[in-house]
């Protein structure tokens, strides 16, 4: 399959494109390598020594024999030469990761909040248009959030996509239907997502666009079997306070011994998936396209659900380090229960990594590994949800400490 992937240089898209291509996919990576840049703002890196895009691409044909084509395009911006690029390559799929991904980040100040709002729908809509104007049957696999659907259940196990209602007419009859899962995001980021949703309902039903959304839990894990056969193919390791996320700050601050920061209570619980199931999630994504004229596919891209605080209890269990109970900077409930449906990938065969498996070796292979490349100054999360949060920030301020 001739396979284009947007966002390809990330943290989710450079491991994929090195799957697919590994599986004799034809893979076209676009970036703007805007990821990159932003790094530069914030004066943070990864942990992990990322090569330049010129050089991954390189060492992928150097090991593999295997070529993977490379355009910097802003897929936001840049209609016309997305479009070209469409004309000229006719991939059967496209798969969608360009958009800015970090909550923090989203919510850092009203430019940012803009940024994220006009690249992620821009992106997201300008990818859709495009695939109308080119005239291709072209499948869509987006990069979607559990966040769009909120955390609270009241119990109920979150379904993938829709949810079934029954509706009473004026007749008195009953009538059942499925809607789309009320939106219910958390942060301007996952607001987008939410839009996105939406574009994609329209462009399914207006012009029978064959899309699936994945709606995927926090990526944990850094490597996959691609990543790791080389050290100049390594994948991303985001730790600060705006990109890094839960399970992976642990483990890095557990390496180099800074107190796990557990936000409030800890009592959230949210969704998981290792990078490792990632990358063969879109497989079995692209493998298993809807039909043209179904309705947008959505499958729930996560594996396991645990607490914040038992996540922090498991590693610094593992590793002796200290958790630290942080003033939460987000506008989040301190507690909640989280029961997802994920039968749809486990019946295509996906077989998930789980935490037990995974996290010793995350910890001793790729954050010890790299502790010396660590700025503990880029740990703290600075970014608050309102601006009464923001008057009354303690500067990295603890709460309470506890030892395992
Ligand atoms: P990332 O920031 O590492 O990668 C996104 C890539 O898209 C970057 O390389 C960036 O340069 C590129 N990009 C952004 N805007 C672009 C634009 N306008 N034009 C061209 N390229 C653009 O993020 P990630 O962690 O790889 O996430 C990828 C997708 O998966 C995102 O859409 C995110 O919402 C979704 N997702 C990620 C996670 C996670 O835990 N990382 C979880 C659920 C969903
Ligand atoms: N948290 C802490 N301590 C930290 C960092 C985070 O307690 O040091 C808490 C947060 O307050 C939150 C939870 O951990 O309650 C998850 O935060 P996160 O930063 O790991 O994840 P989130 O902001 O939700 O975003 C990440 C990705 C995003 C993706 C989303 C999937 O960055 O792209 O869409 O996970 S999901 O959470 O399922 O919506």
């Amino acid at each position: 399959m001739k396979i284009m992937v947007l966002g390809g240089d990330g943290f989710c898209g450079w491991p994929t494109s090195l799957h697919l291509s590994n599986l004799g996919h034809e893979v076209i990576i676009v970036d703007n390598l805007s990821r990159r840049n932003i790094d530069n703002e914030l004066e943070a890196s990864s942990l992990t020594p990322i090569t330049p895009i010129g050089m991954r691409l390189a060492t992928w044909q150097e090991l593999t024999g295997k070529r993977i084509d490379f355009h910097r395009i802003d897929v936001a911006e840049n209609y016309h030469r997305l479009l070209t690029l469409i004309k000229e390559h006719k991939p059967q799929a496209i798969v969608h990761f360009a958009e800015q991904r970090a909550a923090p980040y989203s919510m850092k100040s009203p430019s940012h909040k803009r940024y994220t709002v006009n690249n992620n729908l821009n992106a997201t809509h300008n990818v859709l248009c495009a695939i109308v104007e080119s005239g291709l049957d072209i499948h869509l696999a987006h990069l979607g959030t559990m966040g769009v659907y909120g955390y609270g259940t009241a119990g109920m196990k979150i379904p993938e996509g829709y949810l079934p209602v029954e509706v009473v007419t004026e007749d008195g009859e009953r009538v059942r239907q499925e809607i789309l899962y009320p939106a219910n995001p958390g942060s301007i980021y996952h607001m987008t997502k939410t839009q996105d949703q939406l574009f994609f309902a329209y462009y399914a039903k207006n012009d029978q666009v064959r899309i699936t959304d994945l709606h995927q839990g926090i990526v944990w894990g850094t490597n996959t079997n691609e990543t790791s056969s080389d050290e100049r193919l390594i994948n991303r390791f985001d730790y600060d306070g705006d990109y890094g996320t839960v399970l992976n700050r642990f483990l890095m601050q557990a390496a180099i011994g800074y107190p796990l920061t557990v936000h409030g209570t800890g009592g959230q619980t949210r969704a998981f998936i290792h990078i490792q199931d990632t990358v063969r999630c879109i497989q079995l994504a692209l493998e298993n396209p809807p039909e043209k004229g179904d309705r947008v596919k959505i499958l729930n891209q996560m594996t396991e659900t645990h607490r914040v605080r038992d996540l922090a209890t498991l590693v610094s269990d593992m590793t002796g380090s200290e958790i630290a109970f942080v003033p939460n900077p987000r506008n989040e409930s301190a507690e909640n229960d989280l029961h997802v449906k994920n039968d749809l990938f486990l019946e295509l065969g996906l077989n998930p990594t789980t935490l037990s498996q995974g996290l010793l070796f995350e910890v001793t292979e790729v954050a010890k590994r790299y502790a010396h490349r660590a700025d503990p100054s880029k740990i703290p999360c600075t970014s608050t949800w309102t601006t009464k949060q923001q008057a009354g920030k303690p500067k990295e301020g603890v709460l309470d400490t506890v030892s395992s």
